[in-house]
C-alpha cells in the first residue's frame, strides 16, 4: 500500500514537471512569435515581404544573371567534385554522404568563391531578413549544397520543420531546376502559429529533427484541415527562393542529372531564450 502511494506521488511530480515545462516551453514560443513578426518600414520588398508573411515562402525570379551563377559555378565545381570524389582536403568544413549523394561545404572563403559573396553578403537578403523580425536577423550558417546522386534518398526528403523558431532559408539556385533535379517542396502557411503545430514544435524542442518529421498522412490530413497548398518550386540559374522554415517542407529525389545551389541560413536576433 505504502509502495502504491509512494509511486504515484512519483508520477504525480513527474507530470507537474511535465506540464511546468510545456508551459514554459509556450511562453518561450509565445515570446519568440511576438518578437518575430513583420517590420513593413524595415523591408526592400513590400511584395516579397507580404509573401514570407502569408505563404511563408517567396521566389525572385532571376535574382542573379546568369553570368553571375556562372562564375560561382566555375569558382566552387573543382572543390565539390574533389568532395564527391572523396579527394577534398581542404580547411572548410564539409558534410559527404556518399550513400544519399548530398554534399555540402559550408563558409566558402572569398578564395575559394570571390563571386559567391555576392549572395552570401547580399543586401537585400540581410535588409529583408531585418524586416521579418523586430530585433532583426543574422547568418546562422552558410554553405554550397550539391546533390549528386539520382534516386539518392538524404534525410531531408521526409517532410519536416526546421524549427518552432522562425528561420529563413535562402536557396540561390546554380542550376537549372526541373521537376527531374530535385525541387524544393513547401506547404504554403504551414509557417503561421495554429494548434496543429502543438505537437511537432514541442516535438523539436524535445528530441531535435527527429521530433520534428511528418508522415505523408499526416501532412494530407492537415492539408485538408487547414488548407495549406503544396508548391513545388522548379526554376532556373540564378532564382532565388525565400522560406521560412518553421514550416512544413522537404526535399525530392534527385531523377537526372545534379542540383547546386547556394544557401544561407538566417535566425533572430536576441537573447539565446527566444532567439537562435
Ligand atoms: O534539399 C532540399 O530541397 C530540401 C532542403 C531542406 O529540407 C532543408 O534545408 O531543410
Amino acid at each position: 500500500m505504502r509502495h502504491n502511494i509512494g509511486a504515484l506521488g512519483a508520477r504525480l511530480a513527474r507530470s507537474r514537471k511535465f506540464e511546468r515545462m510545456r508551459r514554459d516551453f509556450e511562453q518561450r514560443k509565445h515570446e519568440h512569435l511576438q518578437s518575430c513578426r513583420a517590420v513593413p518600414a524595415k523591408t526592400p520588398d513590400p511584395t516579397v515581404l507580404a509573401e514570407l508573411n502569408t505563404d511563408g515562402v517567396a521566389v525572385v525570379r532571376k535574382f542573379f544573371d546568369r553570368d553571375t551563377t556562372d562564375s560561382v559555378v566555375d569558382e566552387v565545381m573543382s572543390t565539390a567534385n574533389a568532395l564527391v570524389a572523396g579527394r577534398y582536403d581542404g580547411p572548410l568544413r564539409t558534410l559527404a554522404e556518399h550513400e544519399t549523394g548530398l554534399y555540402r561545404i559550408y563558409d566558402i572563403d572569398p578564395s575559394t568563391s570571390h563571386s559567391s559573396r555576392q549572395f552570401f553578403d547580399n543586401a537585400f537578403i540581410a535588409q529583408l531578413a531585418n524586416s521579418l523580425c523586430v530585433p532583426g536577423m543574422h547568418v546562422f550558417d552558410q554553405y554550397l549544397d550539391y546533390k549528386a546522386k539520382v534516386g539518392g534518398r538524404d534525410k531531408n526528403l521526409s517532410y519536416h520543420i526546421d524549427h518552432w523558431k522562425t528561420r529563413i532559408k535562402a536557396f540561390l539556385l546554380l542550376s537549372d531546376v526541373t521537376e527531374e533535379q530535385a525541387p524544393f517542396v513547401y506547404l504554403s502557411g504551414s509557417h503561421r502559429e495554429a494548434r496543429w503545430r502543438r505537437r511537432w514544435d514541442w516535438g523539436y524542442e524535445t528530441r531535435g529533427p527527429e521530433g520534428a518529421t511528418l508522415s505523408i498522412d499526416q501532412v494530407r490530413s492537415l492539408q485538408h484541415r487547414y488548407r495549406f497548398v503544396e508548391r513545388t518550386i522548379t526554376g532556373t540559374a540564378g532564382d532565388l527562393i525565400l522560406a521560412n522554415t518553421r514550416g512544413i517542407h522537404r526535399g525530392n529525389e534527385l531523377q537526372r542529372g545534379t542540383r547546386l545551389q547556394l544557401v544561407s541560413v538566417l535566425v533572430m536576433n536576441g537573447p539565446p531564450t527566444y532567439a537562435s
